[in-house]
């Protein structure tokens, strides 16, 4: 069985759509997958209940108990690595998941390592996204799944889908367009590289 762990910082609605996709798909039968943990760095995350409520082990990794980023990422792969073994690879999957990641990390899970990003990159790397897209003018933005490499929002494009911007739309009316569509294209992402894991 591959084990997906799936890193938050907020809503988790796409942790949540990607646990949904998994039952309803029946990715223990049909994958050989399960989600096994969802990690956040913020204890307030809405997402760990709905996590918890599911039936799925949650850790509480506050970013701030530590004192560099290093020690922050060596204690999260610690963590990870509980379910990590020849096996039963890890999968992990950054959802909303808010706090870049040293290359020691990157490279520990290179190839397995995926992220969605709220922009049709290469357009739009980092923050605010959103507002970004609209500032510039663009008539079309969207999201993309990309595997995780050292440079920030750069690595392998593994799926993305296109959404317009319309007249009148704020930072907040695009995002909520940009996110239903995330929760298609990630979890079907990632039943596509598990079937290449
Ligand atoms: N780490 C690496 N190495 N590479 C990527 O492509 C990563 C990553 C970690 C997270 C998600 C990403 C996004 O999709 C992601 C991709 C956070 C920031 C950021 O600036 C930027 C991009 C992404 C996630 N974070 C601030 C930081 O100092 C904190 C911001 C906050 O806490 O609100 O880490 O957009
Ligand atoms: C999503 O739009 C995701 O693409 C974006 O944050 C939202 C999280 O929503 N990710 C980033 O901006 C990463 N820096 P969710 O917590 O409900 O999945």
């Amino acid at each position: 069985m591959k084990n997906i762990v799936i890193l938050i910082s907020g809503t988790g609605s796409n942790m949540a759509a990607i646990v949904k996709t998994a039952q309803r798909e029946k990715w223990a039968v049909n994958c050989g997958a399960r989600v096994a943990a969802v990690i956040s760095n913020k204890a307030e995350a809405r997402g760990l209940k709905f996590a918890s409520d599911h039936g799925i082990v949650t850790e509480v990794l506050d970013h701030k108990a530590y004192p560099s980023r290093e020690a922050f990422d060596a204690a999260l792969a610690q963590v990870i690595d509980r379910y990590d073994s020849p096996s039963q690879p890890v999968l992990v999957v950054l959802a909303g998941f808010m706090r870049i990641l040293t290359p020691g990390f990157v490279s520990r899970y290179a190839g397995r390592l995926v992220n969605i990003h709220p922009s049709l990159l290469p357009a739009f790397a980092g923050l605010h996204t959103h507002q970004r897209a609209m500032d510039a003018g663009c008539q079309v933005t969207g999201a993309t799944v990309h595997l995780v490499t050292a440079e920030l929002d750069h690595g392998p494009i593994l799926a993305q889908a296109v959404v317009p911007v319309l007249p009148g739309d704020t930072a907040d009316t695009l995002g909520a367009r940009v996110l239903a569509q995330e929760h298609l294209i990630y979890p079907q992402a990632i039943a596509k590289l598990l079937q290449r894991m």
